[in-house]
């Protein structure tokens, strides 16, 4: 059996971009499952409700030299913690390119706005007689993770590509009205309750390294309620702190995008970094809170300037 895994504090995206490949596979006859690395957050819990779907079990623990398909990521430090004894025979995905293999395995990574587009592609594409069928559900999954993805269609991720993509999925999905579907996808994300500050921190949490450096921790909350963030503030800094030195980071900072406004807030561990994000950003201080406006991916517009900085 093969195993389909998506990224570590799973989104939509990479939850449904899996499952939905789990059943392309598995109508090709090939023995596959799709798992996620991790609890569901309320957008995605959101959608399966929706759908009536059933969304893929929890996997801890992967046995060693298991084939595995890595769906929405490529980077170790994104997967599962003992992919060193797993066995890589397949990537897809839409991020930076940061894997070695020992071997030659199939690789489709596209700069599309998300990976549920580039399965959706592997369906709307095949066409031949015993072609996999995507279902109405399907659809409707797929569709959702190039909704969480693009923030629908406002982030420069997307691509032409994904928006054509998005309307052949709805002629299946039959999704009445599209935006007022994103926006209850967005609300259900942004409402977080009393979630523990860690959680919240770690909840769409990333880390990233350069030539030369620790790693730097990046988390993100999309929201349609940043006050929610901004009355956090201070426990969320005082965490960023204990993050940054528990895991040994060279920086760590915790991301606030209002999706409907188009509006990016960050707060830094500490004066360090801070001073390294206002260097490369230049941002506006609003009571220690850094923003800037219209600044909306976390992928597309902030991992590349540090990479820059640090590499070039
Ligand atoms: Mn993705």
């Amino acid at each position: 059996m093969k195993y389909i895994i998506g990224h570590q504090n799973p989104d939509t995206d990479t939850i449904c971009s899996a499952l939905v490949y789990e059943d392309y596979l598995t109508q090709k006859g090939e023995e596959v499952k799709a798992y996620a690395l991790g609890h569901l957050n309320n957008e995605t819990k959101f959608v399966f409700e929706k759908f009536g779907v059933k969304a893929p079990d929890h996997v801890h623990e992967i046995p060693k030299n298991s084939e595995i398909i890595l769906l929405d990521h490529n980077e170790e430090t994104h997967s599962i913690h003992n992919i060193n004894e797993l066995d890589i025979i397949e990537i897809i995905d839409h991020h930076r390119v940061k894997i070695e293999t020992d071997k030659p395995i199939k690789i489709h990574i596209e700069p599309l706005g998300s990976s549920c587009s580039i399965i959706a592609k592997k369906y709307l594409e095949a066409g031949l007689p015993n072609s996999p069928i995507l279902s109405k559900e399907n659809a409707s999954l797929l569709l959702a993770g190039i909704i969480s993805d693009t923030l629908y269609f406002r982030s420069p991720t997307t691509t032409q590509e994904d928006k054509d993509i998005a309307e052949k999925l709805n002629e299946i999905a039959q999704i009445e009205n599209l935006e007022k579907f994103s926006l209850e996808m967005f609300n259900a994300k942004s409402d977080l309750g009393d979630i523990e500050v860690e959680e919240l921190i770690r909840l769409d949490y990333k880390v990233y390294d350069f030539k030369g450096t620790k790693d730097f921790g990046f988390g993100l909350m999309e929201t349609t309620t940043k006050d929610y963030g901004f009355n956090r503030k201070d426990e969320i800094i005082t965490k960023l702190k204990e993050i940054k030195e528990k895991d040994n980071l060279q920086g760590a900072y915790f991301m606030i995008i209002d999706i409907l406004k188009e509006e990016f807030y960050i707060l830094c561990a500490d004066k360090e970094d801070s001073e390294l994000f206002t260097e490369l950003f230049n941002p506006q201080n609003q009571n220690g809170i850094l923003f800037i406006n219209n600044l909306i991916s976390r992928k597309k517009q902030i991992i590349p300037v540090f990479q820059n900085h640090f590499e070039k």
